[in-house]
């Protein structure tokens, strides 16, 4: 009875130890991640998957990947694979470059569309700087949320394809693609890669994230058919194919 009694208050004395210890460091943890929290407000983008409650009504925002937010003052743009001097360039870097403005309409596979008014800098100012070789096919684009997407050079360097960093007159919203979104006006919206991290130059066409997935071609342009523009009333418009011209 006595050995069962020691027993007992040495398992007791042991238990009591590691409770308080898992106590203490449940508190620690704890106060550990709500500080965490405070530092750090938008650990995940509210904009996963597919809403229109953004600030522009007129489009859906579309995530691929929860995605970390992207601080504007540790961000760069890394320009990486077959070019000569590959490099990063800073925010402030790629605004300082030649900007160039234009009225263009988004438009998914998804049957919407929605125009707006975007401003950044051609990618010939990029090519200028990094000069990629004649191997160069074209370029993959990483984003912050691990959606990928490629373009031939050829694609990249036509009139009115911009990397843009303004949306209607302002930054560009996180939800569309902080800081740096590519603009296409002849392929698909999938073709618009936002959020870019890295540009990788490569030597053979590779699939994006959303032809992987989808029934939908690794070059999307815009095919001839109907268009459903979301600031129209939802009244169906027929589209020739290439840019929206409406
Ligand atoms: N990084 C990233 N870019 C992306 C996507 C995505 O999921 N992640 N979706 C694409 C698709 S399918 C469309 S239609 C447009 C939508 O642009 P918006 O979110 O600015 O409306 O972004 C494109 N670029
Ligand atoms: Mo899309």
């Amino acid at each position: 009875m006595r050995q069962i009694g020691k027993l007992t208050r040495r398992l007791f004395i042991k238990g009591g130890l590691w409770t308080a210890t898992l106590f203490l460091w449940n508190l620690f943890r704890g106060t550990t991640k709500a500080w965490a929290q405070e530092i750090d407000s938008f650990s995940g983008t509210d904009f996963v998957g597919k809403t229109r409650e953004g600030k522009h009504r007129s489009f859906y925002i579309n995530y691929w990947k929860p995605m970390r937010r992207i601080n504007a003052e540790t961000w760069a743009l890394k320009i990486s694979g077959l070019c000569e001097s590959p490099t990063t360039f800073t925010l402030t870097e790629l605004k300082n470059l030649p900007t160039q403005s234009q009225s263009s309409r988004l438009k998914c596979v998804e049957c919407w569309s929605a125009r707006a008014e975007w401003r950044g800098f051609s990618i010939k100012e990029l090519e200028q700087v990094v000069r990629p070789h004649a191997s160069a096919q074209g370029v993959v684009f990483h984003c912050g949320d691990e959606y990928k997407e490629y373009l031939s050079r050829e694609a990249l360097n036509k009139d009115r394809v911009l990397l843009v960093h303004s949306m209607n007159g302002q930054p560009l919203s996180d939800a569309h693609g902080f800081p740096l979104r590519l603009i296409a006006p002849s392929k698909y919206g999938y073709k618009n890669p936002k959020a870019i991290l890295e540009m990788e130059y490569v030597a053979e066409q590779q699939a994006g994230t959303w032809s992987k997935i989808g029934p939908y071609s690794p070059d999307g342009t815009i095919l001839p058919g109907w268009d459903h523009p979301l600031e129209y009333d939802k009244q169906a418009r027929r589209i020739s194919g290439g840019e929206i011209p409406y």
